[in-house]
């Protein structure tokens, strides 16, 4: 029996992770890709940086004028942000899936934001990690935290 070559057409997913300032901050950076990397999704790219008015602002457009807002893009700036790219295939639902529910309470336990984050009656839900929401929106967030890249 020989073995079936993938598909040429085959592309390869990918998604982009941000480990928030709140999971830089509390020393969870290793711990969320080791996550990643032990459900079998393979790092292409990985930066630390500070984000920019600028790029929040791109980044989290569909959210302005939301009472969340600017306590989000606040808190998006009050530390380093790890920036990374997953991949492998359904890595967008799969990654969204490991992060768990948007609010850290009700969030199931088991994933990222269940076992490792909680409400702190902040403004803003601290929840550790960001993932992208759809193919589109992966490749415009990709291009917006790794220009040059080329991914
Ligand atoms: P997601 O990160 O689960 O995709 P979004 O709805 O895209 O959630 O919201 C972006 C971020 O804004 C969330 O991760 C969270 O930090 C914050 N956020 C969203 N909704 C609320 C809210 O109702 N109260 C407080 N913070 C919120
Ligand atoms: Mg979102």
């Amino acid at each position: 029996m020989t073995d079936v070559a993938p598909a040429a057409t085959e592309t390869i997913e990918r998604t982009l992770v941000l480990v928030k300032p709140d999971g830089v901050r509390r020393g969870l950076s290793g711990e969320i890709l080791r996550r990643i990397e032990a459900k079998g999704y393979t790092l292409a790219a990985a930066h630390l940086l500070d984000a920019t008015p600028e790029l929040l602002a791109a980044h989290y457009a569909e959210h302005e004028g939301k009472p969340f807002y600017q306590p989000l893009v606040d808190f998006m700036l009050s530390g380093k942000i790890l920036a990374v790219v997953a991949e492998g295939q359904g890595v967008v639902p799969g990654f969204r899936s490991l992060a768990g529910a948007t609010n850290p309470t009700e969030a199931a336990p088991g994933t990222i934001r269940g076992d490792l984050g909680r409400d702190w009656g902040l403004k803003v839900q601290q929840n550790l990690v960001h993932g992208s929401d759809s193919d589109e929106s992966a490749a415009r967030e990709i291009a917006l935290w790794f220009p040059g890249l080329g991914l």
